[in-house]
């Protein structure tokens, strides 16, 4: 800024302020008119009052008043960036859509990841199901996939939809809890409603609290359709697979990081962009015909279960990746408007009555949203293809189609706009549709406990234990004493044991009756390996965080190997000091600091390093938010490098004497590259 009074304009505290002049465009109200002062309102007199026809203050605060659209009622905290989707191989034997014709072809994507149940600003590590919607702009039209990171739902039939997000959501009279399940209505509706205790197993695994959305899988969770150039149609279930694998929290971590750092998922995801690390995800299809719909265990149809990759095996059919950050959160985050029904060519819904539901549902939801039915205009929203047709006004309508026409059929000839094409046009599957009208609920959607079951016994001791332990921590913010025990009764039909570590843990004894179920018999099925997190590491450190807690004179070479050992594994690496700035290491080089140190716990890294050098180790290992770092590193199982000189901090968090296989010493027997190699099991279990 210039210190030139010929330049700027003065506020009330007499500061100044920066005009156009220097290269900045000039400040204009809406209408266009550049602005002289927009530091002081227009009044009568110095110290007069201020008066009605300061069209300039009415301008900004017009528009400030209306700036809030109301949030989404489910999923209203998200967060949206940009990519592309590319076609491994053409798919035309089985879908006719145009994006899957031919290999190597790239399609506009904006993802928008959420949580469920909190609002806008709710923190990140809600224990939660994660949405992961997909808008692709394809050549003939968007596709949205409007996915979870959990493959099944609480409920069968949208009919139950509104009870199941009011149950969740915060209490009506109170107003709270935000953003947890963790309540007296919650778990009556659950415990109403067997149907949910497949998806109860999954939000009490550590699915509900993801590393990062970069960790995370998605599901299209219902069965669609894809229909070929010939008509013929088979099922299909979408899964997007994380190229870094899956990565989730421990629940006390969740608890840390929502206070440490709320928007922990949303800065993960800007980060790796903007540092040019572009998350990635293969789409994966589950294709069956009706024959193997006809003779599976459940109902293809119903969205409280899965098709175990055992049974039906995913093709990897192309890949998602994303790189780039929304130029605008508001612009795009919040007005992408996702919708079930938004199919292409060769894409089909099924009969699954919760699918049916949904594909009523959206286009409601935007109109609230957005104000009115032109929200395919906002640009997040357009197609990105030629679009012709004759709907027309409205709110805000930003291009109303030109030309004389606007019906059809006419007998404009040329002039006439657009026609219907047969050849090219959206065709539904032919599938027969007759029966007596009638409210039921198919028989073949009557076993509810298989595979809960079979989830839980997929599951290592560890995930096993965590899943006890949400499902103790949840009852126990429960009141009412018979919601925990008909909890407790669906769960003896899931797994004794559970039930049991579950009731021992909210003090319920003698435990209940098993609850009645609609189908009493369960059937025994396999456990299947691809549902466990920890049974499918990633094997690799990359893409993870690690944290070096140093003070003054903290050794030059081996924090330089760890930063080379970080950069050959594609991880991050963070210092963590008592003052933030720079820092002097032991060769007299400076290195700058990226959090003070309680700024920065350990629960925002996966891995830590203690490399405090001689002259500060005293002064840090007295610092409480240095001993907490290393206390919960340790607690949180994480792999945690050390040199001679943090013995003084690790014996005051208390973990001096209980060092194990990973608490590794840098010495001349473990480098740098070894620590990272083990980082890449994630977490040391075997510490209890
Ligand atoms: Fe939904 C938003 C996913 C069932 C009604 N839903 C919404 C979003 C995701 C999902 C990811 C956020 C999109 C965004 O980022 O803007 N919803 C699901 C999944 C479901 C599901 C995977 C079950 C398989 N939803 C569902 C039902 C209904 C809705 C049964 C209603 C009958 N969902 C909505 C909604 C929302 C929404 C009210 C709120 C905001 C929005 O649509 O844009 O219409």
């Amino acid at each position: 800024m210039k210190d030139d009074t010929t330049n700027t304009t003065r506020g009330t505290g007499g500061e100044l302020h920066q005009q156009a002049g220097d290269g900045a465009p000039t400040l204009t109200t809406q209408q266009g008119g550049p602005v002289a002062d927009d530091q002081n309102s227009l009044k009568a007199g110095m110290r007069g009052p201020t008066l009605l026809e300061d069209h300039i203050l009415r301008d900004k605060i017009f528009h400030f008043d209306h700036e809030r659209i109301p949030e989404r009622v489910v999923h209203a905290r998200g967060f949206g960036v940009h990519g592309f989707f590319e076609t491994y191989d053409s798919l035309s034997d089985i879908t006719c859509a145009d994006l899957f014709q031919r290999p190597g072809e790239k399609t506009s994507a904006f993802v928008r990841f959420s949580t469920v149940a909190g609002s806008k600003g709710s923190p990140d590590l809600a224990r939660d199901v994660r949405g992961f919607a997909v808008k692709l702009y394809t050549k003939e039209g968007n596709w949205d996939i409007v996915g979870n990171n959990i493959p099944v739902f609480f409920i069968q039939d949208a009919m139950k939809f509104p009870d199941l997000v009011h149950a969740a959501k915060e209490e009506p009279d109170s107003g709270f809890p935000q953003a947890q399940t963790a309540h007296d209505n919650f778990w009556d509706f659950i415990s109403l409603t067997p149907e949910s205790m497949n998806m109860v197993m999954w939000i009490m695994s550590d699915r509900a609290i993801p590393r990062s959305f970069r960790f995370m899988e998605g599901f299209g969770v219902h069965s669609f359709r894809m229909i070929n150039e010939e008509g013929k149609a088979v099922f299909v279930k979408f899964h997007w697979k994380p190229k870094l694998g899956l990565q989730s929290v421990l629940w006390d971590e969740a608890l840390k990081i929502n206070g440490a750092d709320p928007d922990f998922h949303r800065r993960d995801l800007w980060d790796a962009i903007n540092r040019g690390d572009y998350p990635e995800w293969e789409l994966g299809l589950q294709v069956f015909d009706e024959e193997f719909a006809e003779q599976f265990e459940f109902d293809v149809l119903d969205a409280t279960k899965i098709i175990p990759e055992e049974q039906v095996p995913i093709q990897p059919v192309g890949r998602l990746v994303l790189e780039r950050v929304v130029d605008n959160f508001f612009a795009e985050t919040e007005q992408v408007a996702f919708c079930t029904q938004n199919i292409v060519r060769g894409i089909d819904h099924s009969e699954d009555p919760l699918l049916q539901g949904r594909n009523f549902s959206y286009l409601d939801t935007q109109v609230k949203r957005l104000g009115g039915p032109n929200f395919t205009h906002i640009p997040v929203n357009a197609p990105k293809c030629p679009v012709n047709h004759f709907q027309q006004d409205g709110h805000m309508a930003m291009h109303n189609p030109k030309g004389r026409a606007n019906y059809e059929p006419n007998s404009w000839g040329e002039q006439g706009g657009p026609r219907e094409c047969p050849m090219k046009g959206f065709t539904s599957y032919r599938q027969p549709a007759i029966g007596d009208r009638q409210r039921v609920r198919s028989e073949t959607f009557a076993d509810h406990y298989s595979q809960a079951r079979q989830f839980y016994i997929s599951q290592t001791p560890t995930e096993q234990n965590h899943m006890a332990k949400a499902l103790g921590f949840e009852l126990s913010k429960v009141k009412t004493e018979r919601i925990r025990e008909r909890v407790v009764s669906h769960l003896l039909n899931i797994d004794n044991e559970l039930a049991k570590n579950v009731a021992a843990m909210l003090a319920i004894d003698p435990l209940p009756d098993p609850a009645e179920a609609a189908m009493p018999t369960r059937q025994d099925l396999p456990s299947s390996d691809k549902l466990s997190i920890i049974k499918n590491g990633p094997g690799s450190f990359k893409g993870r965080k690690l944290g070096v807690l140093m003070s003054a004179g903290a050794n030059a070479k081996l924090f330089a190997a760890l930063q080379t050992a970080c950069k050959e594994e594609g991880a991050m690496l963070e210092v963590i000091a008592p003052m933030t700035g720079a820092l002097k290491l032991s060769d007299g080089n400076s290195v700058k600091v990226d959090e003070k140190v309680d700024g920065g716990p350990s629960v925002l890294y996966d891995a830590v390093v203690l490399l405090p050098g001689d002259e500060g180790s005293e002064e840090l290992s007295r610092i409480p938010a240095a001993q907490n770092y290393v206390k919960d590193a340790f607690d949180h199982q994480k792999f945690i490098a050390y040199v001679d000189a943090a013995a003084g901090l690790m014996d005051r968090a208390g973990i001096g004497k209980a060092l194990d296989e990973g608490c590794l010493k840098l010495d001349t027997q473990t480098s740098a590259d070894d620590f990272i190699t083990a980082c890449r099991q994630i977490r040391y279990w075997q510490r209890q």
